[in-house]
Parts: structure tokens; C-alpha cells; sequence
């Protein structure tokens, strides 16, 4: 990645941090071999030490990829820590040549289980010392957690913080002197991982970004099993065809594109959208063109807050999200959790599944894993900077989730704003983690990096939050057509002037 495209107050940070490794690639090379001799680490077992050239392929073996791109040349150390003594950690990190004197650490998704490959080149090729780790345990489904408490510990608050402790004494080690400053990044469950770690290890981190975040872990996971059912989903077919759902997002557009201003395909609130589906309804015979009555009422149900005698469990699907997507892949994560964490048992017929489930989630709360807390104090205290996004048309965690984490913490906390320390950007049109019509990619993990400037690229603009004192107002992504659009911090507004999106308080 090329330096020069940084903006102003990035390099001007760099100049004040003033700690590029001295870049040498063989005198890099061999200081790097080095290390599998040299590194005693508490509980740790080095596994393999190499150097990687730049723009080199990297096999891999019992990965949960083939293979990785390596975009700068670093030293690339694998280890494995033991977090009790039946878990483990298994971790690498990626020490670039040209290295500004940055750590970061990276996140997972789902119930994974797979370092972040794509992760540790996108950190190294910003020239920060980056660590990834398999969350305590391999591949992406929870049979891991069967009989085993602290393998869910690690996948619930510990991995992340094995990451900082003994990452940051790899670096150390081998710049010979620790990090300046330290990030961590993730989306999804690394999104959860990130804000978990903010209320645990508050130290960790100075700067931690958090992408559509799976907070309220067990309440998520209860309103995607929801979902499924409601669409009928759970048990074979659903009852909404992909084709019924592709005319089901024609008539969300023809409600509720139009109010914001523009009808562009995206809708900018979600929040502010009262979709009627019995527009769609049979008039006459059922011809699969049209809504039956047992699939407008699924729809109500899916568009509604999940709510429990008076408390709001889930908010709702956002109209304008992929339909199409309830009852995939994150289904199986529901089943899994339930069944190895919170049932904890071989047998289970999720065809039962339904609310008390979600009591018992709530009771067991395994690894306390819900990650449901707004008190985030000591985080601010300690002059840490949180930025955190979310895409409106996120099918696998509702959006309006974010503004309900950002509104505990607000209550918790007691400011009239969480400017100072706690930033939430919602992206309209942007589906889960990345994607979307929206102007969807803003530097942010596994979507691409369109501009390399902190006002386009929130990771730098968090690095300039933590290390120039300047916080990220708005930032800019791009849409696939290359349209730029301003995201707004919530609770500001989205607001179409006539000629483009501004931000109103
Ligand atoms: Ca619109």
C-alpha cells in the first residue's frame, strides 16, 4: 500500500511517534530467524518463525483458507498459549519490515475459530505489528465448546486479550521496544470481541474498532432462530421464496425509498420506514406472485421487535435487508450455541426451539458471553477512543442494535454525549460487515480500501483520533459505482439538502 496517499495528519503522527524500524531486509531477515531462539514467553510455545517477502502467496495448512496474500514483507510468528490447562490460544502475529510502531489486534466471525488472514495483510501493509488468533479453537462451529467451560471462556473474552498481553511482548522483542500505541479492529463477533474487551481489559487497547458488533450475544442469536421460524424456516423450506423475497425489496423500496429525499435504492432510516406487506397481498388466488395471509403475518412478526413481558429482547429486521438470507448459514450458529454451550449436550432437536430457549441462554450465559454492559468507564477513563459502524441493511444483525448499545452506554455513563470517546456510524445500504448499494467501503476490515486518507479509512481516522486528539466528525465511504456519500455519527442525522447527504444534529 502506498504511503504517500496518507493524509496530512496521519504523517504528521507518524513524525511526533517517530519509530520506523530501522529497514534492512536481510539484516530484518535474519533478526527475525532469530527469534525462534530467542522468545520466553509466560505459558507460550513458539510454533514456527519465517519471513515473508512482499507481495508473496503463503500456503496454509489446517486453515480455514488455503492460502493468504502477504501485501508487506514482515517476520511472521506463530505461538500457541495455554489459557488454562485444558485451552489454548493459538495466535500469529505479522511483524512488517516498515513498521510505524503500531499494534493491532484482530478479531473473528461467527463462531470461528479462523485467524483473520486477510486481517493480518491489511494491518501489516499499514505498517502496524499485527496478531490474529483462532479465538481458542479451530473451524467455525461450536462443537468446541462441548464439555469444555474454558474453551468458551477464551471464545468469550480471552482470546483477545492473549493477543494484546503476549503479542505486545513479540513486538517488543523484536523492535526492541514496545508499541507506541495499540488498536484492535474486528467486525461481527470481532466486534463483540472488541467491545468485550473494552469492559475487561480496558488497558489493552487505546484505540478499538468495533464493526456491527454481536453484543447482546444470546439475544441475537435468539431473534435469528426467531426469524427462522417465523418464515418457517427452521424445519425445511421457508415459506417466502428467494423470488418472493426479491418483489417483497421492490415494494420496502416503493414505501420507503423516497423518505429521505432520493430515490436511489437506498433507504437512509430504516427506522422511520412503516412497511405495510399487505400491499402485497392476494387479491384473488394464491399465483406466487403475491403475499399469502400466513406470509404477511411471518413479515409482521420478522419487521417487529422482539419484545418479553414489557422488555425489548431483539430489535427488529431492518426493512430493506436481505429476507433472502434468514434461515442461511448464521441459522447453525443458533443451533450450535444452544446445543454444545448453553444445553451443553450431544442431542438436541432444534425443531423445538422457540423463546424458553432464550431463557435458558439468559441463565447459563455462557463465558459471559453476552457482552451487554454499557459500563464503559474505565475505558474512557483511561483515555481510550471507541469507533463503532453498522451497515441499515445488515440481515445478520439488526442494526438497530447499535443504537441500542450506544444508548445504554449513554444511560449508564450519564453524558449528554458520548462524543468524547464512543462514536457510531450507521451506514445505510450496507449489508453485514461490508457490501451492499451503500457507500459501503470506508477502510473498514474485509471491504476495500478506496481511499487511503483517515477521512475515508476509519481505521486511520481512528489512528488520528488516539494519537492527534482529532475525532472522526463523519466519514466518507464509496459505493461500488465509485459515488462517495458522508456517514453520519449517530444520533445526528442523514439529510438530503438537493444536491447531497449532509449530517444534522
Ligand atoms: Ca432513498
Amino acid at each position: 500500500m502506498d504511503r504517500s496517499g496518507f493524509n496530512v495528519n496521519f504523517l504528521s503522527n507518524l513524525l511526533t511517534v517517530g519509530l520506523f524500524a530501522s529497514w534492512n531486509p536481510s539484516e530484518q531477515h535474519a533478526k527475525c530467524l532469530a527469534l525462534k531462539s530467542s522468545l520466553a514467553l509466560q505459558n507460550t510455545t513458539i510454533l514456527d518463525v519465517s519471513y515473508l517477502k512482499a507481495d508473496s502467496t503463503l500456503k496454509l495448512q489446517g486453515a480455514c483458507v488455503p492460502k493468504a496474500h502477504v501485501g508487506a514483507s514482515l517476520c511472521r510468528v506463530q505461538f500457541v498459549t495455554d489459557t488454562s490447562e485444558t485451552s489454548s490460544v493459538r495466535a500469529e502475529a505479522w511483524l512488517p519490515d516498515e513498521w510505524y510502531g503500531r499494534f493491532l489486534g484482530v478479531g473473528n466471525g461467527g463462531l470461528g475459530g479462523c485467524i483473520a488472514y486477510r486481517d493480518l495483510e491489511y494491518g501489516s501493509a499499514l505498517h502496524f505489528a499485527t496478531v490474529a488468533s483462532n479465538n481458542g479453537h479451530d473451524g467455525g462451529t461450536g462443537i468446541h465448546f462441548l464439555n469444555n467451560p474454558e474453551v468458551l471462556n477464551d471464545f468469550a473474552y480471552r482470546s483477545i486479550h492473549v493477543e494484546a498481553v503476549i503479542g505486545k511482548q513479540i513486538v517488543a522483542k523484536y523492535y526492541g521496544q514496545p508499541p507506541s500505541k495499540s488498536y484492535y479492529v474486528g467486525c461481527s463477533t470481532g466486534g463483540r470481541q472488541g467491545t468485550q474487551t473494552a469492559l475487561k481489559y480496558p488497558e489493552d487497547f487505546d484505540g478499538i474498532l468495533a464493526g456491527a458488533p454481536a453484543t447482546d450475544f444470546n439475544h441475537l442469536l435468539h431473534w435469528t432462530g426467531m426469524l427462522a421460524r417465523h418464515v418457517g424456516g427452521l424445519n425445511g423450506p421457508p415459506i417466502i421464496s428467494p423470488e418472493m423475497w426479491k418483489a417483497i425489496a421492490q415494494e420496502v423500496l416503493n414505501q420507503c425509498d423516497g423518505l429521505d429525499g432520493v430515490r436511489d435504492g437506498i433507504i437512509t432510516e430504516p427506522d422511520a420506514c412503516d412497511f405495510r406487506p399487505e400491499a402485497l397481498m392476494c387479491t384473488a388466488e394464491e399465483n406466487g406472485k403475491c403475499l399469502t395471509r400466513p406470509q404477511v403475518e411471518a413479515l409482521r412478526k420478522i419487521y417487529s421487535p422482539i419484545y418479553s413481558a414489557g422488555e425489548l429482547i431483539y430489535p427488529r429486521f431492518d426493512p430493506g435487508a436481505d429476507g433472502a438470507f434468514i434461515g442461511g448459514p448464521t441459522l447453525q450458529f443458533t443451533k450450535d450455541w444452544l446445543q454444545y454451550a448453553v444445553l451443553n449436550t450431544t442431542e438436541f432437536d432444534f425443531s423445538t426451539f422457540g423463546p424458553e430457549h432464550r431463557k435458558m441462554a439468559d441463565a447459563v450465559n455462557p463465558g459471559g458471553i453476552a457482552t451487554f454492559d454499557g459500563d464503559l468507564s474505565a475505558f474512557r477513563d483511561r483515555g481510550g477512543k471507541f469507533l463503532t459502524y453498522h451497515g441499515r441493511v445488515d440481515p445478520a444483525i439488526a442494526s438497530g442494535n447499535a443504537k441500542r448499545v450506544y444508548n445504554l452506554v449513554a444511560r449508564t455513563l450519564g453524558p449528554a454525549s458520548l462524543d468524547a470517546f464512543y462514536r457510531l456510524f450507521l451506514v445505510p445500504g450496507m449489508d453485514h460487515c461490508v457490501g451492499g448499494p451503500g457507500a459501503a467501503s470506508f477502510g473498514q476490515l474485509g471491504g476495500t480500501n478506496a481511499v487511503n486518507a483517515s477521512t475515508h479509512n476509519i481505521l486511520l481516522a481512528l489512528v488520528d483520533w488516539v494519537e492527534g486528539g482529532v475525532a472522526p466528525d463523519t466519514v466518507t465511504g464509496t459505493a461500488p459505482d465509485g459515488a462517495t456519500r458522508v456517514h453520519c455519527r449517530y444520533p445526528q442525522r442523514s439529510v438530503w439538502d438537493g444536491a447531497a447527504y449532509a449530517c444534522e444534529a
